[in-house]
């Protein structure tokens, strides 16, 4: 049983500091709502994809437990990001804080108007969602194909996506 969600920020935020004390509070507020984790992944430094000017993000994974629903876990992160400040404008925008509902179980969702669809569906290209969800969820398989997480990562450049050494950030 795995409920897999993706941790990302970008930027500094007024309120909690650097990308990665921003996840960290996130996380806790997360505790706070009914959503617990049960497992943290190292942090990673992955450039902003696609490529673009950005900063580099903070990327992570935890594994959580919940009672909350898919939907109502989607709509519990969306309301964390807005709380943490999170302005939505484009695609790929900049951010303080991205919550991404990359698995639930082996659940597999597709709502009429896409809001939600899990897994998620660019989690296969992204190995700053992948190498961490490896760190939490070593034996995790895509719910459609049975592809093992570790097959997908076998597919893909990794070399962008570092563990975050210690510091500030
Ligand atoms: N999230 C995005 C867009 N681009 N790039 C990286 N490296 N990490 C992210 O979490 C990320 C991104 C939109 O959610
Ligand atoms: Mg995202
Ligand atoms: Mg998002």
């Amino acid at each position: 049983m795995s409920i897999l969600i993706a941790l990302g920020a970008n930027l500094a935020s007024p309120d909690f500091g650097f990308p990665r004390e921003t996840l960290i509070a996130a996380g806790v507020r997360l505790g706070m709502l009914g959503v617990d984790t049960l497992a943290l992944s190292r942090w990673y430094r992955s450039p902003a994809w696609p490529p673009s000017e950005q900063p580099d993000y903070v990327n992570a994974v935890i594994r959580v437990a919940t009672e909350a629903k898919p939907l109502a876990l989607l709509e519990l992160l969306q309301r964390v990001e807005e709380e943490f400040g999170r302005v939505r404008t484009v695609r790929n925008a900049a951010r303080v804080l991205d919550l991404d509902l990359i698995a639930y179980n082996q659940e597999v969702i597709r709502t009429a108007d896409d809001r939600l669809i899990l897994p998620h569906p660019r989690m296969r290209e992204r190995p700053f969602v992948l190498l961490p969800l490896r760190d939490v969820a070593p034996a995790w398989r895509h719910p459609v194909t049975g592809e093992p997480v570790q097959a997908l990562l076998d597919g893909l450049e990794l070399a962008g996506t570092v563990p975050l050494e210690a510091g500030p950030e």
